[in-house]
């Protein structure tokens, strides 16, 4: 419960709208809803801004999402002007782009630093939230923003004797910002997921030896990396607006990618193989998926798609008994987050790698010295666990977020998140939430969805104001319509199959619930807006006595 003792030490700050986190989204809520003439503040743990690519200073951290796409859309100058140097961008240049954007659209004197927020209470008679930092600070606001992130919440697992362990570890979404040098020193990488994939061949060219600890082998393909090319940048700027509008059309909110129109059923063995040579050669996760029109639907199709990598890794490493561990067989392609690389799987024909399946037998602890599994010891100076993150809902979960007429988010979601169209959840009105649990975010170029939320979020309020009322809350009726819409949607895919971070399956004890919505990111921002051209039904708006002015 909150300590409704407690007197802060400084004086309550009184905004239109806090906002939780100072990554990608609440650089853009800040921007945004400053533009409807509203005092906002956004509240960011970090001692920087730019929330994941603050964190996540990894070695070979960079986006698996093309630099002309994955940026901001809303100023068609900072797209002209902006120059990516590679077709993906590095943790640091996109961190460089973020500041860059904060500083031109003058964000950062509303963003405020090394604050974490705590709790969250909605109190129903003032009809506002009062935000508590751990330090103590009160915020109160009419509206509050999550936007905290997906990936936000790094994960150890809970190995015994971590503590006693002699050398260095890390972990990948809590890098040191001086670096690491591995130089010289015997490595153990935890994990096989995004961040293992990149940081893996990165390691392997500095550690004397490292030791790979893989417990689910995932999928990946080249992500044929490159300087930027001239004309591909030029001709991607001068058609710049109408790609972001096309992009809007598309499940993924990327363009660029034609529209499959075949079963990969349709398709002789050859031709199809063919196909999917070529989009291996292209690079790229879309490309590669959007390969067909059923890849994500039929386990029958998925399969060419799905042993045709499998083939590539075979063909690649050298000793066949590594190259079957590294062959995965337990999901289909695309239904855990499809990894992209820079030479991973050659990686493993280094003399200076070993992968070691601590699937067959298990981490047992952390040791003195290294890792204990249950077929050894791995003698080691440095670990780094890149065991990803309480996805989705790992942020909200660590807020303390309720309201005065007894609603407690952690307990409302305690069978999994529940939302009205990922934006906000029963019970807690005028919260909003940003690319949350019910969102296609994650499944999309995350920039375009902020964007999208966002600029909804922003409408919502001035739909509001317009009409002199300052409450929206989703009934609970349209929250469970929703959220039975998410299932049925992911029901009818392959993605339930797997056990990914979509399904907090990666947490022990988290329900398993798929999490984002899967139905595209163009039928979403449909319904959307067509909610809110409705004069949104499924919410309630209304107006109430309120202490603010
Ligand atoms: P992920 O994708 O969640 O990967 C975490 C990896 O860590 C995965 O291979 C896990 O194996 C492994 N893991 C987790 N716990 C353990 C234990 N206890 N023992 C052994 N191995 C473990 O996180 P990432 O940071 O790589 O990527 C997150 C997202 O960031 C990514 O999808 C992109 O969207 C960007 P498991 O599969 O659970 O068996």
């Amino acid at each position: 419960m909150p300590d409704a003792s407690h007197s802060p030490a400084r004086p309550t700050r009184q905004l239109d709208v806090a906002i939780v986190g100072g990554g990608l989204a609440g650089l853009y809520a800040i921007h945004r809803l400053r533009g409807l003439g509203l005092k906002v503040r956004a509240y960011e743990a970090g001692s920087g801004i730019g929330g994941t690519w603050f964190w996540n200073r990894y070695p070979g951290a960079r986006c698996d999402v093309e630099s002309l796409e994955y940026s901001y859309s809303f100023s068609n100058e900072l797209q002209q002007e902006w120059k990516w140097p590679e077709r993906y961008g590095t943790q640091p240049e996109i961190l460089r782009y973020i500041n860059h954007v904060a500083d031109r659209f003058d964000l950062r004197r509303d963003v405020q630093l090394n604050t974490r927020i705590k709790v969250a209470t909605f109190d129903s008679k003032a009809n506002e939230w009062t935000l508590r930092t751990e330090d103590g600070e009160e915020i109160r606001a009419r509206y509050c923003v999550m936007a905290a992130g997906n990936l936000s919440t790094p994960r150890v697992p809970d190995f015994k004797g971590i503590q006693s362990f002699k050398g260095k570890w890390y972990h990948s979404g809590l890098w040191p910002h001086e670096g690491v040098d591995f130089t010289g020193l015997r490595v153990g990488v935890i994990g096989t997921g995004s961040s293992g994939v990149q940081m893996i061949p990165i390691i392997a060219s500095q550690a004397k030896h490292l030791h790979v600890f893989q417990r689910t082998a995932n999928f990946s393909l080249p992500a044929r990396n490159g300087p930027m090319e001239p004309e591909r940048e030029s001709r991607h700027k001068a058609e710049y607006p109408a790609r972001r509008a096309a992009a809007a059309e598309t499940p993924f909110a990327i363009a660029g990618h034609p529209k499959p129109t075949q079963s990969a059923l349709d398709v002789p063995t050859d031709e199809r193989n063919r196909a999917y040579e070529s989009k291996w050669q292209e690079g790229g996760s879309i490309s590669y998926l959007y390969a067909y029109t059923d890849l994500l639907v039929s386990k029958e199709s998925n399969d060419t798609a799905s042993e045709f990598v499998r083939n590539k890794i075979r063909s690649t490493v050298k000793d066949q008994k590594t190259a079957e561990l590294l062959a995965p067989k337990d999901h289909p392609i695309g239904t855990k987050r499809l990894c992209l690389d820079t030479n991973y799987y050659e990686t493993y024909n280094r003399d200076n790698v070993t992968l070691v399946d601590v699937r067959s037998a298990p981490i047992q602890e952390i040791t003195e010295t290294g890792v204990r599994t249950a077929a050894g010891d791995y003698e080691l100076d440095a670990i780094v666990f890149a065991t990803g993150f309480d996805a989705m809902t790992g942020a909200l979960r660590e807020i303390d977020v309720r309201t005065t007429e007894g609603a407690v988010l952690a307990d409302h979601w305690a069978g999994g998140p529940l939302t009205y169209l990922g934006l906000m959840v029963s019970g807690f009105p005028n919260m909003f939430v940003v690319t949350g649990p019910g969102s296609p975010g994650v499944k999309t170029q995350m920039i375009a969805s902020i964007e999208q939320h966002v600029d909804w979020i922003a409408d919502a309020i001035d739909h509001l104001h317009r009409h002199q009322l300052d409450r929206i809350a989703p009934s609970a009726d349209a929250e469970s319509e929703w959220v039975n819409h998410v299932n049925a949607v992911a029901d009818s895919t392959l993605y339930p199959l797997a056990n990914s971070w979509y399904v907090g399956a990666n947490i022990p004890g988290k329900p398993r619930v798929f999490m984002p919505y899967v139905g595209g990111f163009d039928r979403y921002k449909k319904r959307c807006d067509e909610v809110a051209a409705g004069g949104y039904p499924g919410f309630t708006l209304s107006r109430h006595e309120s202490v603010v002015a």
